[in-house]
């Protein structure tokens, strides 16, 4: 900065000399107009508008003149930042939106281009449909309960009132994971351990943990000694149904399987009960729902024969009945007071008929071409 100077003409002062003054602010301008990019922008604000630019140091001179010279010099110095300040807002803004439009254009994507990606999996079908029919009865405020896959024989066969000489109990129907007592791998309550052949022992868990009334659904995998054939494999699902309260009765359960039906199939569905015998259901017995293709049309009516239901009009989904009085014993509940139903089926045989499969093998194989036509929910 120049030394005070009483008798100051700022014209004699070489940095704030009108034409001084303009020539900085055209080189100013100059210099924005040539920016090519944001980048160079940048580089040419630092040059004319920063603390060392000819306009600033020049802004700085204006305190070394005496006051009267003061403010014509400060007007005219404001006036050229003005209009540098201006001119690099206009040329600011112009090359960001070119910028804006270069990047529209460079980054789009053309979602015409084949698709070359890895695809996706797909979630099973039969884990779809077992969660869809749970959802059914958490819509009516049942809730999930689960049980471990390998299973006290205790829970599986003794509480749900099988007698030891029971048939299912023989090595052709359960694998034995563990010896029962006194054998070298009997577990801690002296049970033998086996792959559950059912999710019944899940309604004994259920009704030992839960305060009553208890109102569960148990959708699970179960494993029986059966051969990989069309219509059996050794590993596959069940979903149970287990309701105790006061004053439940087997209209209620024939209620229950009804909407279940019409839920997942149509409002005209129905289903029907067939006498039949389950170890820890009593009265028991086999539930068969109305054929949802021929609605029972092709019975008797060899013109119109339908391959669902193998023209029966009726097919069979599996086992239910009122809780056997002995299971609700030995799980501590009061028979003269609660009653309860319960019912179980394979939700591979549904699957099967809801989509005629013809062999449940092709459900087991894991291959992405039988599971895609499903749709790939993930
Ligand atoms: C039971 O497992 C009973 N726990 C059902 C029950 C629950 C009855 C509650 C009463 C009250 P069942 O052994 O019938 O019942 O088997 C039920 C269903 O499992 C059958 O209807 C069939 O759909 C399916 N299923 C049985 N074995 C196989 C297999 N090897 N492969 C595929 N599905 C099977």
């Amino acid at each position: 900065m120049s030394a005070p100077n009483k008798s100051y003409d700022p014209v004699e002062v070489e940095a704030l000399k009108p034409e001084e003054i303009e020539r900085m602010r055209d080189e100013a301008l100059a210099a924005f107009a040539a920016a090519a990019d944001l980048q160079q922008l940048q580089e040419a604000k630092t040059a004319h508008t920063g603390g060392t630019s000819p306009l600033a140091l020049a802004n700085r001179e204006i305190g070394a003149l005496p006051p009267q010279a003061k403010a014509e010099a400060g007007k005219r110095v404001g006036q050229a930042r003005g209009a540098v300040n201006k001119a690099l807002a206009v040329r600011q803004s112009e090359l960001e939106a070119e910028r804006d439009a270069r990047v529209l254009v460079e980054e789009s994507v053309d979602v015409t281009l084949p698709y070359d990606r890895t695809p996706p999996g797909a979630r099973h079908p039969l884990t779809t449909f077992m969660e869809r029919v749970a959802d059914v009865f958490v819509a009516m405020g049942y809730e999930i309960a689960e049980g471990p896959e390998a299973e006290a024989e205790w829970f599986n066969f003794d509480a749900l009132n099988f007698t030891p000489d029971h048939p299912a109990r023989q090595m052709q129907d359960t694998f034995f994971v563990q010896g029962p007592q006194g054998g070298d791998a009997a577990d801690e309550s002296g049970s033998g351990i086996v792959l559950r052949t059912h999710t019944s022992p899940v309604q004994v868990r259920a009704l030992l943990a839960r305060e009553l009334p208890v109102y569960v659904v148990c959708p699970g995998r179960v494993y029986r000694t059966d051969e990989l054939d069309a219509t059996h494999t050794p590993v596959f699902h069940q979903i149970e149904l287990l309701a105790v309260d006061e004053g439940l009765t087997m209209s209620d359960l024939k209620g229950t399987l009804d909407h279940m039906v019409q839920s997942l199939f149509g409002p005209d569905m129905k289903t029907r009960l067939r006498p039949n015998y389950f170890p820890f259901t009593e009265p028991s017995a086999e539930m068969d729902m109305l054929c949802y293709v021929c609605k029972g049309a092709s019975v008797g009516n060899p013109d119109r024969p339908c391959r669902t239901c193998s023209s029966e009009g009726w097919i069979e989904l599996g086992g239910c009945g009122m809780v056997n009085p002995r299971v609700l014993i030995a799980c501590g509940v009061d028979p003269e007071k609660y009653s309860g139903f319960a019912f179980g089926f394979g939700i591979e045989r549904m699957l099967m008929f809801r989509h005629n499969i013809e062999d449940m093998r092709d459900m087991v194989e894991a291959d992405v071409r039988f599971t895609r036509p499903f749709g790939m929910e993930i």
